[in-house]
């Protein structure tokens, strides 16, 4: 027997009021577990509140434009898995005026409870008492503190540039309006001139022209294509990471001629497995994370702290029409080789399929970045705040390389280690990348 049940907002830490800027289901739809229902912005990040349970939708909650906080109902699902039991308990609590009886008006004995079907299969049991509530890792997906306002407001903001964090709210609560941030824009230019001239006199501050506004038309046919949302979200916080942190890359070569020979024969052996060079890249990682426990951290806050990581969770920059995303693969140190193709495949798979929810894609100590199926020697990638470091994989190629006798063919892998040089020097970041060339030319190593 189906039962009505209330799909709530899950944890999302200490933050309130975060608006709602689309449904992404409708009433009358079938939805699985885990399948996004609506979107919630904050003015960093964008992120989906999963369904608990699988159903048909009955009711819609929340409205775009509404703010939920956890807790908050935001849907009626009727969960077909539900147990009798389940059914029973559930009615009264999913509509308490329409079952409870009134008796001065109405003299019918209340409705009784329908006789159970026949048991659901023990699978469909399992199923559903194995679907707990996704946790958000909030601390990674929002900002610290969520600043006030709708989502039209929102909207007015980016499309001026304007970080809402900055903009003080004189509406009810503290809420931002419109107004607020036009007298913010107002405020900052009237401003700007004179801390131009004083910035540039003392050095400091970027000193950025404003961005060219350009009549493409002019010089011949145009059309105007829209920015995906990943593409916005992560161009946003690409910018802010490429402006805010002094990177500096260090490239290397690694010999993998004879991993590449191993790495043959294991994925001939597992044919249901993709087994690439990433998955050695990955572990060769992890030896280095571990021998250099300066690129395990990330700063804090107040960027005076360094924070030391004893996990090893490998975020993978995954290219999907969309636009970029950076799936995490936990405790890597604990996965062997197999165990790491199937994650890499399955998360893969996920992003593209646009089904990854906040809890992958957060928690990463360092990230991979690889090129390497489609070609290029070596490139600068943009470390993922606030990781302090990123690993960018180019295309293996078959070099000769010197023995002292001769010159022998050898398959070189290209490394490029982009680093914040305020947490890592220079000599540090050539000897972790030459380590890792090492763990990557010595497979004895690698498989330790
Ligand atoms: N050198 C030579 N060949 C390589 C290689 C390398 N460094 N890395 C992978 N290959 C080979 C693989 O073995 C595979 O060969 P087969 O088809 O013969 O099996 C082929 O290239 C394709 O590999 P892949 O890209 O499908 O798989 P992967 O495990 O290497 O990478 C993933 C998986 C998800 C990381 C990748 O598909 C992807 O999305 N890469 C793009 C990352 C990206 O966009 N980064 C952004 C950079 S900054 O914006």
């Amino acid at each position: 027997m189906a039962a009505i049940k209330e799909a709530k907002v899950p944890d999302i830490g200490n933050y309130k009021d975060v608006p709602v800027i689309e449904w992404l289901v409708a009433v009358g739809d079938t939805v699985k577990p885990e399948q996004g229902l609506l979107s919630l912005e904050s003015d960093k990040a964008t992120m989906e509140v999963p369904a608990p349970f699988g159903g048909v939708v009955r009711e819609l909650k929340v409205k775009v434009g509404d703010s939920v906080s956890e807790g908050t109902v935001v849907a009626l699902i009727e969960d077909s898995a539900a147990t009798p039991a389940e059914a029973a308990a559930a009615r009264p609590a999913a509509a308490p005026e329409a079952s409870a009886p009134e008796p001065a008006k109405s003299p019918e004995p209340v409705p009784a409870v329908p006789a159970p079907a026949a048991a659901p299969p023990a699978a469909d049991l399992a199923r559903a008492t194995a679907s707990p509530p996704i946790a958000f890792d909030s601390s990674q997906v929002m900002p610290q503190s969520v600043p006030y306002a709708s989502p039209g407001v929102r909207a007015f903001a980016r499309e001026l540039g304007v970080d809402l964090a900055q903009v003080s709210g004189s509406e009810r609560k503290g809420r931002i309006g419109r107004a607020d941030v036009s007298a913010f824009v107002k405020s900052s230019l009237a401003a700007a001139p004179a801390t131009r001239s004083s910035a540039s006199a003392a050095g400091g501050g970027l000193n950025l022209l404003p961005w060219p506004v350009i009549d493409f038309a002019r010089f011949g046919e145009i059309e105007a294509a829209p920015l995906s949302r990943i593409k916005k979200i992560s161009g946003a916080n690409l910018a802010r990471n490429w402006a805010m942190i002094p990177h500096v890359t260090q490239h290397d070569l690694a010999d993998i001629t004879e991993l590449e020979a191993f790495r043959k024969k294991l994925a001939e052996e597992n044919k249901d497995l993709k087994v690439t060079p990433l998955v050695f890249q990955i572990k060769a990682l992890v030896a280095a994370l571990k021998k250099f426990p300066q690129f395990n951290a990330s700063l804090d806050a107040s960027g005076e702290n360094l924070i030391l990581k004893k996990y090893f969770h490998v975020g993978i920059a995954v290219d999907t029409p969309e636009g970029l995303v950076v799936p995490v693969i936990r405790d890597c140190d604990r996965k062997g080789l197999l165990d790491l193709a199937g994650e890499l495949g399955t998360l893969s798979a996920k992003a593209r399929d646009r089904k990854l929810g906040p809890a992958q894609m957060s928690g990463g100590c360092i990230s991979i970045s690889s090129l390497g199926g489609i070609g290029g020697t070596a490139f600068t990638p943009i470390v993922n705040a606030p990781e302090v470091a990123i690993l960018g994989v180019s295309k293996a190629a078959i070099q000769p390389v010197w023995d002292g006798k001769e010159f022998k063919p050898r398959l070189l892998l290209p490394l490029s280690l982009s680093y914040d040089h305020r947490v890592i020097d220079g000599a540090d970041a050539a000897r972790f990348t030459a380590y890792l060339a090492q763990q990557l030319g010595d497979i004895r190593r690698l498989l330790l």
